[in-house]
């Protein structure tokens, strides 16, 4: 009895979990300067709950990104990426995550190398 009860709640929370198609959002992140901002912005976002996957494009300096919008929103998302060091549309970079960046990340650090 015990058992049917757990299998039961089981696949309710499977079957929520992937009845939902996470929305997708695209955020300007203008300050992004090489391969590394890129990994440093999938990698941050991958800890964030709700976020399901992201894209930073280097060319277009643009980050897409797959949300679950009852866990997470855009808002958060862009306090995220401000918190790994990158400006995100209107969000400015936390200061001192920016500070913490390796030299190539920070703006204009890959002319200068
Ligand atoms: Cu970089």
């Amino acid at each position: 009895m015990k058992i049917k009860r757990i299998t039961l709640i089981l696949i309710t929370a499977i079957f929520y979990s992937c009845g939902e198609e996470p929305d997708k959002v695209t955020i300007e992140t203008p300050s992004i300067q090489c391969g590394m901002c890129q990994k440093n912005i999938e990698m941050g976002l991958k800890k964030i709950k709700g976020v399901s996957g992201s894209n930073v494009d280097l060319s277009s300096k643009v980050t897409t990104v797959l949300y679950y919008k009852e866990k997470t929103d855009v808002a958060s998302i862009e306090k995220a990426i401000s918190g790994i060091g990158y400006q995100a549309n209107t969000v400015a970079a936390d200061s001192v995550a920016y500070e913490a960046l390796p030299a190539c990340c920070k703006i204009g650090g890959m002319e200068k190398i």
